[in-house]
């Protein structure tokens, strides 16, 4: 049985007594922790899970995405949202390597905002920097060319202290980079999955609710594709899963119930050089995995994906129907070449500072706070000084990591090859090796956890 939303008295009570035993415990809910969650959460983990939905697709080379209003439907009853093309998520954008991507945002929400190409290596003034601000009812053109390698990428707003609550609200969709060269031989199609996950919160009446919270709003319960806990029912063959980790605070720890392995094959920047086969993986704030599943040989078996530390059962993979020869795992992709830094390489050091500082400072949106000069190679450590985690994001380029000092002490098999945005954790130290080659102006290095983002731990930099 479901109800709408359109009649708010009926639907509270209504609301009320379907999550009775867990309705009193909203209101002093939602923890502070970013691991785990609470043993109340708004929206219970249903015993008849809803269908897993695909986000429409949309080509990038000519595409309108309005900003407003949306429905969540949330299988018992739907709640207010915002999206894109009323959809949260947004739809997925495809472009190719080499291609172009002309996107016309329409703002047709109350306030302004701006559409950020998260991974995407673009003009200073398409990077949807807060500076260059899309005011309501307002139109922005977003041009550039595809320069980089094929990825999961994905688009959110980035206006000056409005991001975590308009990503949290719904604006978020995947852009998915393709190169049929670099790619042949993965599973495509209904065998090529793309999985947004975030956490989310609900208020006593059953909405959507966004929270003020200095350290990170984390939610109490999961949407996968914008469903809460769905499940779907798959093929006995490889797939090929695009997950981001979509969340404005929470970091995920992806694995199968009963142990059972994947495989990793690429990340933030597109393919690793070789697929490892893991158990196990730590998804922080806007970071990107690409696993392949094997689901041959498993026909009427479920497959629970977790995220192990809150318990949850994202999605459950139900397995039916006929088998067919279709893809194998390959055993390697192209060679990654590793930036390497000499004796006049310069270092630069920003220190992560609680909720809203880097070295010192909070966001101010006209001080460009260094310059880099184009075409160097530079090392960049990101240390956690207080209120980790820390996903470090820098816009405009991709880096390389090349080691973690103190806390878990290593660099895992998803944080090799090319990344964006890399998880820094209490005590420790990230270092990483980047160099800016495409183009000049100013972009942002800045925290991932939304709201410390909000709060001002962001600096701008200028490529000159
Ligand atoms: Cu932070």
């Amino acid at each position: 049985m479901t109800f709408r939303s359109r009649h708010p008295a009926i639907d509270r009570r209504e609301f009320l007594k379907r999550a009775a035993p867990v309705a009193g415990a909203i209101a002093l809910g939602g923890g502070s922790v970013v691991h785990g969650c609470g043993s109340d959460p708004s929206m219970p983990e249903p015993e008849r899970r809803p269908l897993l939905r695909m986000p429409p697709t949309l080509e990038a080379t000519s595409a309108t995405l309005t900003a407003g209003a949306a429905e969540l439907d949330l299988g018992t009853h739907t709640s207010r949202a915002w999206g894109y093309d009323a959809a949260a998520p947004g739809p997925t954008l495809r472009a190719r390597v080499g291609g172009t991507a002309d996107v016309r945002l329409l703002n047709r929400l109350a306030e302004d905002t701006t559409i950020h190409w998260h991974g995407m290596v673009v003009p200073a003034a398409m990077d949807g920097h807060p500076a260059d601000i899309v005011r309501p009812g307002a139109d922005y053109d977003y041009e550039y060319p595809i320069v980089q390698r094929a990825a999961m990428n994905w688009y959110h707003p980035h206006p000056h202290g409005r991001t975590g609550r308009q990503t949290w609200r719904g604006l978020a969709g995947a852009f998915i980079i393709a190169d049929p060269d670099a790619e042949q031989g993965l599973p495509t199609g209904p065998r090529e999955i793309p999985l947004l996950l975030r956490d989310a919160l609900l208020d006593r009446s059953g909405q959507l609710e966004y929270r003020r919270r200095d350290s990170g709003l984390v939610g109490d319960f999961p949407l996968v594709n914008g469903v809460p806990y769905p499940r779907v029912t798959l093929a006995p063959a490889l797939h090929r899963f695009r997950i981001l980790n979509a969340s404005n605070a929470r970091v995920f720890r992806l694995g199968m119930a009963d142990g059972a392995r994947f495989t990793l094959i690429g990340n933030d920047g597109g393919l690793l050089e070789a697929p490892v086969e893991l158990d196990r993986i730590d998804l922080g704030p806007a970071e990107r995995v690409d696993v392949l599943v094997d689901l041959s040989g498993r026909a009427g078996t479920t497959l629970p994906l977790r995220c192990l530390d809150a318990r949850w059962t994202l999605l459950e993979i139900r397995v039916a129907g006929e088998a067919d020869d279709g893809n194998a795992i390959p055993s390697a992709f192209a060679p990654i070449p590793a930036l390497s830094s000499g004796p006049g390489t310069r270092e630069r050091e920003f220190r992560f500072e609680g909720h809203r500082r880097i070295n010192g400072r909070e966001y101010e949106m006209d001080r460009i706070d260094f310059r880099v000069p184009l075409g160097d190679t530079e090392v960049w450590h990101f240390v956690s000084a207080g209120g980790a985690p820390h996903p470090v994001h820098v816009h405009g380029t991709h880096f390389q990591v090349l080691s973690r000092r103190g806390g878990r002490g290593r660099v895992f098999p998803w944080e090799r090859g090319w990344k964006d945005t890399v998880l820094v954790e209490d005590d420790e130290t990230v270092d990483v090796i980047l160099r800016f080659e495409r183009h000049r102006g100013v972009y942002l290095l800045h925290c991932h956890n939304l709201e410390h983002e909000d709060r001002g731990m962001m600096l701008n930099f200028e490529v000159t």
